[in-house]
C-alpha cells in the first residue's frame, strides 16, 4: 500500500465474536497500525490478547477510551454504541459501527464496499455497518440491479446462532449434548436474550431473530427491509423478509427470489451477471450437487450463490441460493473493509 501513514485504532466489544474476528482480519496489515486499544466491558477488562505476535491488554470502554484514536471499531451492542460513539468522534475518531444504533440515520453511510463505496465520501464521523443478512443479500442483489433492474425482492433466511454473540453458541453446544443424554434442554438466550420467552434452538428452527414490531414483522426483517432500500438507493424496492435462525454455528443462507425490470432473461444471462459480481462466487451445478452451504462458507470472505433457476410462472422471476459467513463478510471483514477503504481514499 502506498499510504505508509499508521494509525491508531480501537475496538470496542474486542472480547465478543465479532470483536475477535476483527482482530482476526486487522492482523492481516490492510493498513498498518501503530497503537491497538482493546475494550469490553468490566468483566473482561485485564484480559491479555495477544496481536502481531504481541500481547494488548484489554480495558474497560468509557468515554475517556478514545484519546488519539484515528479508526475505532463497535461491536458491543447498540446502547454501547449509542452511549461511546458520539465520544469517540469527538475525540476525533472515525467510527465504524457494526450495530443497528446508526444505520438508518440520515447523516450515517451504511456501507458494503461492492454496493456502495461512494457512499463513503460524505460521512460525518460515525459510518455503519449494515446488518449480516442484508450484507450478502445486497452483494448477491447489485450485479442484477446493474444488468437488469430490480423489481421486488421476497427473501427467508435460515440463520446461525453465532450471528447472536458467544452465549448463543454455547447455548446450541450445550443443548445438543442434553439432548443427546436425554435430558431436558435449558433455553435461556434465543430466540431473543430480552424477550419474555426462550425457546430450545437445538434440533429445531425458530422463526424469530430479535424482537417483534407492531406489523408482525421482527426488527430483524425490518432491518434486511429498510436497510437494503438505503445501501442500494431503491426506495420503492418491494421487499419481504422472512427471518429464521437455525441449529448452525455458522454462516447464514437465504432463498431469494427477484422479479426483474425486464421479461425474457435467460438462466445463462442471469448467472454470467452474478458471476462477475464483486465479491461473490458462483457454486452451481446440479449434474454435480453444487451449491454453496453453511459449512462450505465457514471462514470466507465471498458470498457464495447457486440453485439459480429462473421461475416457472413468471417471466421476470429468478431463485437463487446465497450463503456467507456471518461473522465474516456479514461483520468483521465488511467493516475492515470499510477502514482500508477510508484510509485509501484519504478520508480519516
Ligand atoms: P458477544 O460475543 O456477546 O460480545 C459482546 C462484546 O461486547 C464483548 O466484547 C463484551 O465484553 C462487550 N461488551 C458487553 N457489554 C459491554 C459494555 N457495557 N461496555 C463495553 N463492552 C461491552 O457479541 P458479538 O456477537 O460479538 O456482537 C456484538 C455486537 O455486534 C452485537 O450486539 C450487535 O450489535 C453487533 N453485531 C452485528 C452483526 C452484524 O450483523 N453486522 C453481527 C453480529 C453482531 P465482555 O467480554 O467484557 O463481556
Ligand atoms: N439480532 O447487527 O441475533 O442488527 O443474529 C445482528 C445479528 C442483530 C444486528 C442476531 C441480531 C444484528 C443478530
Amino acid at each position: 500500500m502506498s499510504n505508509m501513514k499508521k494509525y491508531n485504532v480501537a475496538i470496542v466489544g474486542a472480547t465478543g465474536a465479532v470483536g475477535q474476528k476483527i482482530l482476526q482480519y486487522l492482523e492481516e496489515k490492510p493498513f498498518e497500525i501503530d497503537e491497538l486499544r482493546l475494550l469490553s466491558s468490566k468483566r473482561s477488562a485485564g484480559n491479555v490478547v495477544s496481536f502481531a505476535g504481541k500481547d494488548v491488554t484489554v480495558q474497560e470502554a468509557t468515554a475517556d477510551s478514545f484519546e488519539n484514536i484515528d479508526i475505532a471499531f463497535f461491536s458491543a451492542g447498540g446502547s454501547i454504541s449509542e452511549k461511546l460513539a458520539p465520544e469517540a468522534v469527538k475525540h476525533g475518531a472515525i467510527v465504524v459501527d457494526n450495530t443497528s444504533a446508526f444505520r438508518m440515520d440520515e447523516d450515517v453511510p451504511l456501507i458494503v464496499p461492492e454496493v456502495n463505496e461512494d457512499d463513503l465520501q460524505h460521512h460525518k464521523g460515525i459510518i455503519a455497518n449494515p446488518n449480516c443478512s442484508t450484507i450478502q443479500m445486497v452483494v448477491a442483489l447489485k450485479p442484477i440491479q446493474e444488468t437488469f433492474g430490480l423489481k421486488r425482492v421476497i427473501v427467508s433466511t435460515y440463520q446461525a446462532v453465532s450471528g447472536a454473540g458467544l452465549a448463543a453458541q454455547e447455548e446450541l453446544t450445550n443443548q445438543t449434548q442434553q439432548y443427546l443424554n436425554g435430558e431436558e434442554m435449558e433455553a435461556n438466550v434465543l430466540p431473543v436474550g430480552s424477550d419474555k420467552k426462550h425457546y430450545p434452538i437445538a434440533f429445531n428452527a425458530l422463526p424469530q431473530i430479535d424482537m417483534f414490531e407492531e406489523n408482525g414483522f421482527t426488527k430483524e426483517e425490518l432491518k434486511m427491509m429498510n436497510e437494503t432500500k438505503k445501501i442500494m438507493h431503491e426506495p420503492n424496492l418491494s421487499i419481504a423478509a422472512t427471518c429464521v435462525r437455525l441449529p448452525v454455528v455458522n454462516s447464514h443462507s437465504e432463498s431469494v427470489f427477484v422479479e426483474l425490470g425486464q421479461d425474457g432473461v435467460s438462466v445463462d444471462a442471469f448467472k454470467d451477471t452474478i458471476s462477475t459480481g464483486e465479491g461473490i462466487v458462483l457454486e452451481d451445478d446440479p449434474s454435480t450437487q453444487t451449491y454453496p452451504t453453511p459449512l462450505s462458507a465457514e471462514e470466507k470472505k465471498d458470498v457464495f450463490v447457486g440453485r439459480i433457476r429462473k421461475d416457472l410462472d413468471s417471466d421476470n422471476g429468478f431463485h437463487l441460493w446465497v450463503v456467507s459467513d456471518n461473522l465474516v463478510k456479514g461483520a468483521a471483514w465488511n467493516t475492515v473493509q470499510i477502514a482500508t477503504s477510508l484510509v485509501k481514499n484519504n478520508l480519516v
